[in-house]
């Protein structure tokens, strides 16, 4: 183990706003708007204020589906939220999501329009508005739930735990990431066991279990989040690899992982969706080369 660190905590904490860390500039103690600035609102009932994280491919990735399902009333405009500028605390953003966090959709089909933030809260709501995507025999419903809210609790030990100490943290904290570490590995036996007989998260069909996890958990053992695929032995979790491979191989997936996303190769981002036709025509690498820059 590395030395302890001297720090002793003072009686009452303050807030050093230039302690480090990649997220520094975004990180407060306090919650509300920082500036005023309305959100845009496109001419679909479904309007997403979000960038493609992991939780915020999971909202695009159950448009996509539900849209390949044929549900008309799913269509939605996608606008980019940039968390590293902070738009994030705008007074338009915090309305739709007081806690300041992407992803945040309203729905313009309802009078008033509904917001809604959280996104298992999020997929939830779209299951129950289309009647998709989730089981409907009570047993399965519940396990299906179940599942849902598991990502909903361990997705933070995964990204504000491992991976902030893993890979953004300042400092290399040998306790932080052998807890962490010890905690995500843990995790990835529950899902490794639960799909060793299971097809998908619930059984035999695909739902908003396997959506809500599989951004964060098929990330991690692909390599794409965190790049920590050889260090947490990815390859050692069968039966989550083949299930994370499935998954990716959906089309709907290859679709909701490219919008809203401000990185990567130029031709996989979708910055702003509103229409399926964009897929085509409005990627970065089409669009004129001084945007592309952008
Ligand atoms: N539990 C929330 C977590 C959302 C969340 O942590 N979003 C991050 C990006 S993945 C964010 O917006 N961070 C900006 C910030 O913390 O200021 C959910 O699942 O929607």
């Amino acid at each position: 183990m590395n030395e302890p660190s001297s720090y002793e905590p003072p009686k009452v904490w303050k807030w050093v706003s230039e302690s480090g860390g990649v997220f520094a500039n975004i990180n407060r103690p306090i919650a509300g708007p920082t500036h005023d600035k309305e959100l845009p609102v496109g001419e679909h009932p479904l309007q997403l204020y979000s960038l493609a994280t992991p939780n915020g491919v999971k909202v695009t990735i159950m448009l996509e589906e539900l849209l390949a399902l044929g549900f008309e009333g799913a269509e939605y405009d996608a606008y980019l939220i940039r968390i590293g500028e902070g738009d994030q605390f705008g007074s338009g953003f915090v309305d739709a999501n007081p806690n300041s966090k992407i992803p945040a959709l309203v729905d313009h089909s309802t009078s008033p329009s509904t917001r809604v933030f959280e996104s298992g809260a999020i997929l939830l709501y779209l299951a129950e508005k289309f009647g998709a995507l989730m089981p409907k025999d009570p047993a399965l419903r519940a396990e299906c739930l179940s599942w849902l809210f598991w990502q909903m609790g361990s997705a933070p030990y995964l990204g504000g735990g491992f991976g902030h100490f893993y890979r953004y943290a300042p400092h290399r904290i040998e306790y932080a990431i052998d807890r962490f570490t010890m905690e995500v590995k843990r995790q990835l036996d529950v899902l490794d066991r639960r799909l060793a007989d299971n097809r998908f998260m619930c059984g035999d069909d695909y739902t908003i279990a396997d959506i809500s996890i599989w951004p964060w958990y098929g990330g991690l053992v692909a390599g794409k989040v965190y790049d920590a695929a050889e260090f947490i032995d990815a390859q050692s979790y069968e039966h989550v690899n083949r299930w994370a491979g499935e998954i990716a191989m959906r089309e709907t997936v290859k679709r909701g992982r490219m919008v809203n996303r401000a990185n990567g190769p130029l031709e996989e981002q979708l910055r702003e969706r509103h229409a399926a036709s964009d897929f085509e025509t409005r990627t970065q690498d089409k669009l004129e080369p001084e945007e592309a820059q952008d």
